[in-house]
């Protein structure tokens, strides 16, 4: 008797990343009350998603969920996963500029201005507090996804007629996502 088995850490969960300008990524995100096991799962979910988008990041809302939790791992090898559940920043110091994209705003670049150097506190996914410090892409990331969980936007930094602008595309392109997906039903 042969019989293959997948062990349950190669299945993969891919959750549904919302568009800009959809009005759900507006919403602001409650605080986790119990880092158990439905979070724990979300996390792995999350985890999922973004590595297959693919992304350094992804915040809850993106994907529909109003609580308070994001993912990101910016390494090289994508094999260094950070977690903040309910997270607070504690510092900011420094500016600096760089690139921003996002996953909800798929093919704009643009060069958002931060503070470079970001202290934040936050829970992990097994339930422990701990503090981290951070500059460059890490730095930039942690202010993008919890900009996020209060219904905020990296063109939200960018000038009215910019962001008009992609708006507008971003509508054409869910339009013709849309017509896709039409003609496939015929
Ligand atoms: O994948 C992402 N890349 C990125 C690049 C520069 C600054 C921020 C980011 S986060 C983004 C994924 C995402 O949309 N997270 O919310
Ligand atoms: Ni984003």
């Amino acid at each position: 008797m042969h019989q293959s088995i997948k062990a349950p850490e190669t299945v993969v969960s891919l959750l549904d990343i919302l568009f800009y300008p959809d009005p759900l990524l507006r919403k602001i995100a409650a605080p986790v009350a119990n880092v158990d096991g439905r979070v724990a799962d979300l996390v792995d979910n999350m985890l999922d998603t973004m590595y297959h988008a693919p992304g350094i990041g992804l915040a809850a809302t993106q994907i529909n969920v109003h609580e308070r939790i994001v993912v990101i791992d910016v390494s090289e090898e994508s094999d260094s996963p950070i977690t903040l559940i309910n997270p607070e920043i504690k510092a900011l110091d420094g500016e600096g500029e760089m690139q921003e994209g996002c996953l909800s705003i798929p093919g704009i670049f643009e060069t958002i201005k931060r503070p470079s150097q970001v202290q934040v506190a936050a829970i992990d996914r097994e339930g422990n507090p701990f503090e981290l410090e951070a500059d460059g892409l890490l730095a930039v990331c942690i202010q993008h996804e919890l900009d996020h969980l209060d219904g905020k936007l990296f063109v939200d930094y960018l000038s009215p007629l910019k962001r008009n602008r992609i708006r507008k595309k971003m509508i054409k392109a869910a339009k013709e996502r849309d017509e896709e997906e039409f003609d496939d039903d015929e």
